[in-house]
């Protein structure tokens, strides 16, 4: 264990007079800040502000067992004195306050208080409450997965002994990615110390009607592999010995800890809120008397480390540091309009580029499916990558690899991750719990630390528990923290119907929902060497990717191709041209480019018209320059999909059409997609609610008529 990190020998009773003054220090600058912040709001310089009032013991006894840079830290917003105390500045603490370019948190991004650094390892913070749990346990499995693997990944660092810390109010443990998250460590025995900075209310709700029994401890008690304890917040002695407990219980290995401080806040949630409507004054009056920063002075004066002259002395010095640090942040400008659309994806590799433009070199003697040919570009870029580890929902062969002597293994539902567990390792093809915003949410905090996570939600149709980490967490990293993190994962899902009997809550479409959230690609083969050089551009790529595989064009027969080879690559945003024609355009993807091919033959042979069909590949970005081209072209234009009609895909494409090529079209641009309904069970049913060839056909005959 290094020195810089050992846990601190002393007890929190017999600390030193200089540790004493230090801890006094952070904590009473930390809320001169917050005062500075509320008086630069009012002053119309900030434009938000919430504090960490009343908060700031356990966080200052976390800041001096754990060290920045060496362990990591998923703070909230309360934890100003936290990351004062591990090292972020008051001038980049003001920095953020005034929405400064230069803010290392998040380029002016982000509200003040969304803690971020990159130097210290402060992964950044967003706003929804809870979405930091799950990602602190990835984070922590990737520490140990990087050591397992130093070798191998030489260009990735983690420490032997580090542990994550992740911090929450009270409230906040309501949400089920808390549970997740804490069962998930257990489970792992995640070096995870998950701090609970209970101040009794989330907003106006207060602690009894968010937690059966009204406390936290109550419920972790008896938890497998779990250090837990119940501390007073406001006391400093009490609070740096939690610490030096939890960090000794996971630096050794033993497990995730859990500190469940009772502190106070003295000021309203925020400054948008007003405690004094649902808090009566004696118990603001009573809460003020355990003021931890009084309790520490007392105590420093009570053991004659300093005089009342003296401590008055230094406060003066420390306010003063304090408004020449909010003086100095004014000066810093906001950031330049014309970078917002700075990362928004990765500006070092870019997955539209001639570089993922590459000739495919046939392997084997025979075609195979699409299902085949993902998990061959999965054991091929496993086997390339060190960096990549496949998770999700039964994706292992098996669990406990000894039955693999006996049975031939699972490999996901659909079979796409089959073989990947005996042949890399199984840790690097594994079985996650059954709960998906646990595969995403785990998956981030690993890509944060620079591993490749690939994993798989079994179904499109159960992605929704993920949608939060998905929406508000991949999609913004790189983004909101002006390009100090990112976490480019893989997200491999299953998804559409035509399955005949998979009714409602097994046929979903719905990649509007991604392609409508920035930050993330979109991809949507059609084929098995589509698929291929899709997801190994996927997987090559520094963005995080939603690859939506059509389950029923997993093992068709028109669709097979030859492995097109391990270093075979589809830069996204290139569409295909799959059938040339010139009296009409078809733009679609997945299962319609099958199904459009069909009706374009049928047309042919009613009419000899012909009809042109653009397989657009992925969806974000999409191949605008094939759009128009092909709508120069042939003047008549549908966009089909299979997801329901309205507010679809189709809408933004038609719409660009419209706007750009108005003056090319001979016909109005038409749409082919879904009832606005779900999909039924029965065939019938199903029959009626997908487009199909004849729908197609028809669309076709009615706009060539035109
Ligand atoms: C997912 C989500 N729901 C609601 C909110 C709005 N919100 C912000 S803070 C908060 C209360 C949090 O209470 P607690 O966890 O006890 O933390 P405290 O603010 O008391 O420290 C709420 C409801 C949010 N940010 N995110
Ligand atoms: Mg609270």
């Amino acid at each position: 264990m290094s020195s810089a990190t050992a846990t601190k020998s002393k007890s929190g009773k017999n600390l030193d007079k200089e540790t004493l003054i230090q801890a006094l220090k952070l904590m009473y600058q930390a809320r001169k800040a917050d005062d500075r912040e509320i008086m630069m709001k009012r002053q119309n310089k900030v434009f938000f502000q919430i504090s960490g009032a009343g908060h700031e013991c356990p966080q200052i006894a976390a800041s001096m067992h754990l060290k920045g840079g060496h362990d990591w830290f998923f703070p909230y917003y309360r934890d100003r004195a936290l990351c004062l105390g591990l090292g972020v500045t008051l001038l980049e603490m003001f920095q953020a306050s005034v929405g400064a370019e230069v803010d290392p948190a998040s380029a002016g991004r982000q509200m003040p208080s969304h803690w971020g650094s990159q130097a210290l390892n402060i992964v950044s913070a967003s706003s929804p409450t809870g979405t930091q749990f799950l990602q602190s346990v990835g984070c922590a499995e990737a520490g140990s997965y990087i050591q397992d693997h130093q070798d191998e990944l030489p260009e990735l660092s983690s420490q032997p002994d580090e542990v994550t810390l992740v911090c929450t109010g009270d409230g906040t443990t309501s949400q089920g990615e808390f549970w997740e998250a804490l069962n998930t460590a257990c489970n792992l025995k995640a070096p995870v110390i998950f701090l609970v900075e209970d101040n009794g209310y989330a907003i106006s709700v207060p602690v009894d009607a968010q937690t059966a029994g009204g406390s936290i401890s109550g419920l972790v008690d008896g938890w497998p592999n779990l250090h837990h304890q119940e501390v007073d917040g406001c006391d400093f002695a009490a609070c740096y010995d939690a610490f030096a407990d939890a960090v000794a219980h996971c630096r050794k290995r033993k497990g995730p800890a859990l500190i469940h401080a009772h502190v106070i806040r003295p000021y309203s949630h925020s400054m948008s809120d007003d405690a004094s409507n649902y808090r009566p004054a004696a118990e603001r009056e009573a809460e003020a008397g355990k003021d931890p920063i009084d309790r520490l002075s007392a105590r420093l004066i009570e053991k004659k480390y300093l005089t009342q002259e003296e401590l008055k002395s230094l406060c003066k010095q420390w306010q003063q540091e304090v408004t020449d640090a909010a003086e100095e942040a004014e000066s810093y400008p906001q950031p330049d309009v014309s970078k917002v659309y700075e990362n928004v994806y990765s500006p070092e590799v870019d997955p539209t580029s001639d570089e993922f433009s590459t000739e495919a070199d046939p392997q084997g003697e025979k075609p195979t499916t699409m299902v085949d040919l993902i998990n061959r570009c999965l054991h091929d870029e496993m086997g390339r990558d060190m960096r990549i580890r496949v998770f999700g929902e039964d994706v292992a062969d098996a669990t406990h690899a000894e039955v693999l002597e006996e049975c031939k293994g699972k490999g996901g539902v659909f079979k796409a991750t089959l073989g990947l567990q005996s042949a890399h390792g199984s840790d690097r093809c594994f079985n996650s719990p059954l709960a998906e915003a646990n595969i995403v949410g785990r998956a981030i905090g690993m890509a944060v630390r620079g591993l490749k996570p690939v994993v798989e939600i079994q179904f499109f149709d159960y992605i929704w528990p993920a949608f939060h980490q998905l929406r508000n967490e991949l999609a913004t990293m790189r983004w909101r923290s002006g390009g100090a993190f990112k976490a480019p994962a893989v997200v491999r899902v299953p998804i559409g119907g035509y399955l005949r009997g998979g009714g409602p809550y097994h046929s979903q479409s719905g990649e509007v929902l991604f392609t409508h959230t920035p930050g993330v690609r979109v991809v949507f083969p059609s084929n098995a060497e589509d698929a291929n050089g899709l997801l190994r551009t996927a997987i090559r790529s520094d963005d995080p990717v939603m690859f939506l595989e059509h389950k029923h064009l997993y093992r068709q027969t028109h669709n097979k191709s030859h492995d097109p080879g391990s270093e075979f690559c589809i830069p996204f945003g290139k569409a295909k041209i799959v059938r040339e024609g010139s009296d009409l355009t078809v733009i679609t993807y997945g299962a319609l480019v099958h199904r459009s091919m069909q009706a374009a033959k049928e047309i042919e042979k009613e009419s000899g018209a012909q009809v042109e069909i653009l397989d657009l590949r992925s969806l974000s970005p999409y191949d605008w320059d094939a759009i128009s081209e092909s709508v120069k072209k042939t003047s008549k234009v549908i966009v089909a999909h299979e997801d329901t009609l309205s507010w679809g895909y189709g809408a933004e494409i038609v719409s660009r059409i419209s706007d750009e090529l108005f003056e090319w079209l001979d016909g109005p641009v038409r749409r082919v997609g879904a009832t606005d309904t779900f999909v039924g069970y029965a065939p019938q049913l199903e029959e009626a609610t997908l487009p199909n060839a004849e729908k197609l056909a028809e669309a076709m005959r009615s706009l060539l008529g035109y």
